[in-house]
């Protein structure tokens, strides 16, 4: 199937069987979110709706937490409904307790553990935790495809070896969890779909590696409705026709999935094959360059601030060189307790690739927080302008250079993903603000060491 390369050995000449695809999907995404903010939440049913206001029966859900879920509570039902299934809560002074009759929860509860949080959905605060995520997706990987607020793909083919695939895996997963404090279920795969599929399999927390080879015998005992693409009207029809599994599937005679599908029957059945052609390709390029760490405890010791800013500094101009970019503005990010976020940046006449600038103007902008006690700090270039089409294969998705929009906490195709505050400060403007927001870290190096 595959038009490149020749031989089908293993690892050589056959660039598809080669690629290392991460499909990375947040946990209950929303709920998740607010169990970031409120951490009494941690281990409850929570359901997140979509037009739904406290003490209120309106509106859908968006998503339940896995616990909600127990109760049959799902995404798109009706906040009545989901209130039959898992009463609300009666909280303290805020909410009501209506419809907290409990006989209908799952087995073996208590009546008053039968009943749910419900909470609206604030997406500014999921995006600002989604810019979290994607800063550390990007920290790992160079090519970085986002898809959503809550899901991207990653090619580490560059990053990893197929060897150490699933510890790497397992450390971007880590990372999110440690630094954001959300989980992600992971699927690693050769391809983009298998990649999606294995990240949904062993859900939540989940971790799924698909080795090269081993694609099709990981689709085959699937229910065809799991592969992509195929939604619930071709799976009825698919089934009609005696294909249940993708294995069904796989083993089918195209011409016949032709017949009734058209082209996309044969797509289909490449997929069913786990045979998937499609490259990463990454929603932008970036408009800055960041990176940031925080400190184990909050620190007012200069020493220990300027130490870290210049080790970021270095690693942010390396970076900035191994991607031909040079930069005209210079800033610094400081985060002071609880989640105070202070960024600070100069610009030059002119662009330039200048490690050595780039500290010592992340050092002069930090003086200013000498007496502060710190949590975080980060450094970040801007105003990039590439001296070399780095990512011409990708520049469909790229303006000219220097001015291409950036989509490390941006998705392309995500509409509800405007600007965060991160991204504001890219644009020049100085964010002072008392929320949790965090500037991306979207360099790194193939140690992929913590800062
Ligand atoms: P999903 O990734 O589909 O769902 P999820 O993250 O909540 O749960 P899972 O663990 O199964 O991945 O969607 C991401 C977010 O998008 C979700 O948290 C809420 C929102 N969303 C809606 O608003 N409406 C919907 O119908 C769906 C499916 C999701
Ligand atoms: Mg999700």
């Amino acid at each position: 199937m595959s038009d490149r390369g020749g031989s089908r050995l293993p690892g050589v000449g056959d660039e598809r069987e080669e690629r290392i695809v991460l499909h990375v999907d947040m946990d209950c995404f929303y709920a998740a979110c607010e169990r970031l903010r409120e951490p009494d939440l941690r281990g409850e049913p929570v359901v997140v709706g979509m037009g739904y206001e406290e003490g209120e029966n309106h509106g859908a859900v968006a998503t339940a937490s896995y616990e909600a879920r127990e109760y049959g509570v799902e995404s798109a039902q009706a906040i009545g409904s989901a209130l039959e299934r898992l009463p609300r809560k009666a909280e303290g002074d805020s909410t009501d307790s209506s419809g907290a009759d409990s006989e209908d929860g799952a087995d073996g509860e208590d009546e008053a553990d039968v009943a749910g949080y419900y909470r609206p959905v604030d997406i500014e605060f999921y995006k600002s935790v989604s810019t979290d995520v994607r800063a550390i997706l990007h920290d790992c990987a160079d090519t970085v495809r986002e898809v959503s607020i809550d899901e991207a793909y990653l090619d580490v083919t560059e990053r990893t070896a197929w060897e150490v695939a699933e510890g790497f895996a397992r450390h971007v997963k880590n990372r999110i969890e440690r630094e954001v404090g959300v989980t992600a279920s992971v699927g690693v795969a050769p391809n983009m779909s298998a990649a999606k599929i294995a990240s949904d399999h062993d859900k939540p927390d989940g971790l799924v590696v698909v080795e090269p080879g081993t694609t099709r015998d990981f689709l085959a005992p699937l229910d065809v409705a799991e592969i992509h693409g195929i939604g619930p009207v071709t799976a009825r029809t698919l089934r009609e026709m005696g294909i249940e599994t993708a294995g069904d599937l796989a083993d089918a005679d195209p011409r016949t999935l032709v017949d009734r599908f058209g082209e996309r029957g044969r797509e289909l059945y490449h997929r069913a094959r786990g045979d998937d052609e499609r490259r990463v390709t990454p929603t932008g390029r970036p408009k800055s360059l960041s990176r940031e760490s925080a400190f184990t405890d909050p620190t007012t010791d200069p020493e220990e601030k300027c130490a870290r800013v210049s080790t970021l500094a270095a690693a942010v101009a390396e970076r900035a060189r191994d991607r031909d970019a040079m930069y005209r503005t210079i800033g610094v990010k400081v985060v002071t307790p609880p989640f105070d976020v202070h960024t600070r940046e100069q610009s030059l006449p002119g662009p330039v690739d200048d490690p050595e600038l780039v500290e010592e103007v992340a050092l002069d902008l930090l003086a200013e927080f000498d007496d502060d006690r710190v949590r975080k700090v980060g450094v970040r270039v801007s105003n990039l302008q590439f001296t070399e089409s780095d990512q011409t294969s990708l520049d469909g998705f790229d303006a000219p250079s220097g001015t291409g929009e950036s989509r490390t906490a941006d998705s392309s195709d995500s509409a509800d993903d405007p600007k965060s505050s991160a991204e504001a400060a890219d644009d020049g403007e100085k964010t002072d603000e008392g929320v949790h927001r965090t500037s991306r870290k979207r360099d790194g190096q193939v140690s992929l060491s913590d800062f």
